[in-house]
Order: structure tokens, then sequence, then C-alpha cells
């Protein structure tokens, strides 16, 4: 991490704003909302814009009320944070509303980040965002209280899967069990983040399920989603987090891929157990981390099927000689 301290940008302004990605998730909105209480602790004036809507589930958390913030920008000039983007097209609509701000603070723990920033706080070593607002939080001696743990603790357990993921680190639990001992309830939270769904979420699961498909070798399982299938049962896109690993957590299955064919592309999420789909949803403009990553591909809906899992048949197949290679050595 460079030398950056909130103290100093603290001197300097009044007011923050805070940005965060598309189609958000717990450590999206819970570093961001996290930040801004610190900030408001101070007497700062804070605004938190995402350009989507935010997940009922995600309703319980402090200061949601002040997230999702449409209105037109007057900013000129400032200081702006960007939480959790690997790049400024992560801001979906609101990308163009950063050029009015004089100082660009990127925080982001994605390997494939791309340090769009005048300071560039990335650290793929962090687990979650929330790892890296609880540090710089700490350094600068911010009471962390339990609203802002309470959003720590669901950026840290949403990126890390509740503590599954191989991104947990020693550091990860730690930093955990200092938020526990501000009296966070991890039964609470992992109900509401990972346990309870919609039942438009079950219905919609169980039409996606029914067109599950694998390769030759059934070492990738994918399946697709269309925008007719949800409006069915009212269900929004960020129901479907999660999907995917359905399709991972087969035995014997590499990749799970899902696909999202609306009428601005297809979007795909890739999850995998061993091999690099960071590196796939890259050759596709995407990006992610090497067990997670995601992109937006176009054409008919075959097409783009067809497209990417060739794409991660061959991946799997060089990683097959590879690995022959080095036996045979
Ligand atoms: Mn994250």
């Amino acid at each position: 991490m460079m030398n950056f301290s909130l103290l100093s940008v603290l001197h300097k302004y009044n007011s923050f704003s805070i940005f965060t990605h598309i189609r958000p998730d717990g450590d999206a909105i819970g570093s961001s909302l996290a930040l801004g209480i610190a900030l408001m602790q101070r007497g700062k004036k804070i605004r938190v814009f995402c350009s989507d809507q935010i997940p009922a589930k995600y309703s319980f958390l402090p200061g949601i009320e002040q997230l999702h913030d449409f209105s037109p920008g007057k900013e000129k000039g400032g200081l702006a944070f960007i939480l959790d983007c690997s790049d400024l097209d992560r801001l979906g609509k609101l990308k163009d509303r950063i050029a009015a701000f004089d100082v660009i603070v990127n925080i982001d723990h994605h390997i494939t980040n791309n340090h769009f920033g005048h300071v560039n706080l990335v650290d793929p070593s962090a687990a979650s965002t929330g790892e890296l607002i609880f540090k710089l939080l700490q350094e600068s001696n911010f009471d962390l209280n339990y609203e802002i743990s309470l959003n720590l603790y669901v950026a840290i357990s949403s990126d890390t899967g509740s503590f599954k993921y191989e991104n947990t680190t020693p550091q990860t639990m730690r930093i955990a069990g200092e938020l526990l001992e501000k009296g966070i309830n991890p039964a609470v939270v992992s109900q509401k983040l990972f346990d309870e769904y919609p039942l438009s979420t079950i219905f919609l699961l169980r039409d996606s399920l029914a067109g599950l498909e694998l390769n030759h070798t059934r070492e990738i399982a994918w399946m697709s989603v269309n925008e007719e299938m949800l409006k069915k049962y009212g269900a929004e896109p960020s129901e479907m987090d999660g999907f995917v690993n359905y399709l991972k957590n087969i035995s014997g299955v590499e990749v799970g891929v899902l696909f999202y064919h609306t009428a601005e592309g297809s979007k795909i999420g890739l999850r995998s157990k061993t091999i690099d789909v960071a590196l796939i949803a890259q050759t596709f403009g995407g990006g992610g981390h090497p067990r997670a990553a995601g992109c937006t591909v176009f054409g008919s809906p075959r097409e783009v099927e067809k497209k990417v899992i060739d794409t991660i048949n061959n991946s799997l197949e060089e990683n097959r000689l590879s690995t022959a290679n080095t036996f045979n050595r």
C-alpha cells in the first residue's frame, strides 16, 4: 500500500464522495458505508453513490439510507473515494461523474485493478475492500463503533463466502475477531447474507438448474438465465448472486459458468476450483479474482455460450498439457 493517511485529507476537505460498483455486493456496500460513517463522525459531509439498486438483504445495514444517491452531480473539485472497483467502467452510469473531482482515491483488492486513481491503495492480498478500510481507519485511530464494525464485518464475510474461500487469511480472521469484539452477532449476519432467500430466488434457481449443461469431460458446468425468466417471478438480477456456486460445487467440475443474457449483452459469472478464471474473463474484457471473475460478451446467446465454453475448454486442456509435461521431466 502507498503512503496515504485519512488524517491528511481530513484537514483539506469538508465533504467527500464515495463511489462503488454496479450490481453492488456486500463488500461494495459494507466498505462504502463503513468509510462514510467514519468520516461523518469527524464532522464531514458524505455522499455515497452506486448506480444500481441495493439488494433488499442489505437493508439492515446502518447508514444504508445514505447509499443509492442518483441526484445529479454538482461536485466541482474535491475528493472521491472509489471502492472495490478494478476499473472505472465498474461505476456504470456514474463513470462520467468522476472527471469533476480533483483527487481520486482508488481503494481495491482486485488483482486486475488498473490503478486509475491519483492515489491507489490496491492490495490483492486482502480478501476484501473491507479489510483495507479496516486498516485505513485503524491506522488513523478512528473509533470503530458498532455501526462501522457491522458494515466491515458484512464486507469481509461477504467476499470470503462467510470465511470459506481460500482468500481467507489469518489477517482476515484477526480483523473479523476484532469486529466481533464490538458486539457483532455472526449468526444474524450469516443468516441475512447467506441463508435466507425470497421465494422468487428459489423459483428462479429451479428453472435455471433445469437447463444445466456440462462439457464432454464434465469439468465445466453452465446454465443460463434471461430477463424473461426473472420477470416471471418478479426477481431482481442480484437474486442470481451465488447461483454459479451450485455449478462449481458439483463433484468433478472445475469451472462453473452462469450466463445472464440481456438486451445489453450477456453477463457472465465464472467460478473455479483450480484454474485462473480472471485470465479467461480478461480475454473477454472483464476481470476479477483467480477463482471468481466476470465479463460481458455480445452476440446471440448461443454464440456467446459457445465462445466462452470453448475458451475454458482450451484453458483446461492447456493446464492438462503443462501438468503432463511437468510429470514427464
Ligand atoms: Mn470486493
